[in-house]
């Protein structure tokens, strides 16, 4: 054996078993409404090495890597016999990306990859990429995993190798070792975004939707909708109605999209979402909060102001900067919430809240008032509010 195999070998070994075994740590909440963690949970340094390299010293005397992998983001989750399950989007070298399963037994550290990752099967019109799968444990008894599929556009010229149609796969599994691949939605437009309720709505499979006009741009796709299918098997949105619009100058005046289901709270459906603006800097991906009523899932009953979380240190930079993405989160039955972010399309990180926190921060914090007037008398609201407390007296040492 080459000695600078060994030497490789054993050096990649220990950098690898001390990254996935690394604690983290939990950092002070500034804001009160969650915390965030020192370290990623998950990156593409933490793809086992046997994914990576050809440990066969005959074939690969140098130990070099034979596939790269660019990216770990926007990963589905769910709590799976005990454990915190994420199938994180895994980005090749190539551009490709395909799902892959990591679990932890606290959900903030020690997050390691299965064995293999996810063989998702195909369609008869095969998928070019795939990305972004929401989990949603179903009242009908599966586990359905919904997520984006892209294709090259069929209708391109053919110096046009960049037009593409998203459209919305749909996989179920009972053991999240197999999956059943089930036809694509049908849509009258292209959608991406689209998230699986995780109950019956009037007897149908219900829908969080993100029809756009194009590729990229939602265009007259008014924001994140809502649409109740009959069957799961043959999916077909035939009515579609927009529950969490877009507004001019907001988080979300370019495009939103539903993150991972929603929570069910006492006191409504805690939604989590991303709103995207554009700037002289590209766009800006933040996340958002909002709550729709038990009774009617479709109708909002709180809508925060502005962004529950953005970017921020490390978090700003990466493949596609100032980008924060959602699509999944954990609520434990203590009422621990583990909210799993993206940051730049490069890396997963965790928060942890509580589900008393999130609902009072929607319940609470002022609406957007649209306007720089409604916003300040917001604030002037909040400081003769305070007026009227001797809150100076509470911070004097006692
Ligand atoms: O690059 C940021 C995100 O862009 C897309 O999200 P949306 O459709 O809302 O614009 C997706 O490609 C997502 O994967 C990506 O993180």
């Amino acid at each position: 054996m080459n000695p600078l195999f060994k030497e490789r070998l054993q050096r990649l070994t220990k950098q690898h078993q001390e990254l996935l075994g690394r604690p983290n740590i939990k950092l002070e909440s500034t804001n009160g409404i969650f915390s965030r963690y020192a370290y990623p949970v998950l990156t593409a340094a933490h793809v086992p090495l046997r994914w990576r390299f050809d440990f066969d010293p005959s074939d690969n005397p140098f130990l070099l890597e034979r596939i790269g992998v660019n990216a770990v983001f926007n990963a589905g989750a769910m709590k799976y016999n005990g454990k915190y399950l994420l199938v994180a989007r895994v980005e090749g070298f190539d551009r490709k990306s395909f799902f892959a399963i990591a679990e932890s037994p606290n959900g903030i550290d020690n997050f390691r990859f299965r064995e293999f990752p996810i063989q998702m099967p195909e369609t008869a019109v095969p998928d070019v990429n795939i990305y972004d799968m929401r989990l949603t444990q179903h009242e009908d008894g599966w586990i359905y995993g919904i997520f984006c599929t892209e294709r090259k556009d069929p209708s391109a010229p053919a110096s046009d190798l960049s037009s593409a149609i998203a459209n919305t796969g749909i996989a179920r599994t009972r053991d999240l070792l197999t999956w059943e691949r089930l036809p694509d939605l049908r849509s009258k437009s292209q959608q991406r975004n689209v998230v699986l309720h995780p109950g019956f709505v009037d007897g149908k499979y219900a829908l969080y939707t993100r029809p756009q006009d194009g590729f990229i741009e939602a265009g007259n796709g008014g924001g994140i909708g809502w649409a109740l299918v009959d069957d799961i098997t043959n999916a077909v949105v035939e009515n579609e109605t927009i529950i969490d619009h877009r507004y001019y100058h907001t988080i979300k005046e370019l495009k939103n999209g539903e993150g991972p289901h929603p929570i069910k709270t006492s006191k409504g459906w805690l939604h989590l979402a991303h709103g995207v603006r554009a700037c002289a800097a590209g766009l800006r991906y933040v996340l958002y909060l909002y709550m729709t009523s038990l009774e009617d899932p479709a109708k909002q009953i709180a809508r925060p102001a502005g962004y529950f979380m953005a970017p921020e240190g490390e978090e700003r930079t990466g493949d596609v900067s100032n980008v924060l993405f959602s699509n999944g989160w954990i609520a434990d039955d203590d009422g621990t919430v583990f909210i799993y972010y993206a940051s730049s399309d490069t890396r997963m990180h965790v928060a942890t809240s509580t589900i008393d926190q999130l609902v009072d921060y929607c319940l609470n914090t002022p609406e957007d008032g649209f306007r720089s007037a409604n916003s300040a008398m917001a604030v002037r609201k909040l400081i003769e509010k305070n007026q009227h407390l001797k809150f100076e007296e509470w911070t004097k040492p006692s």
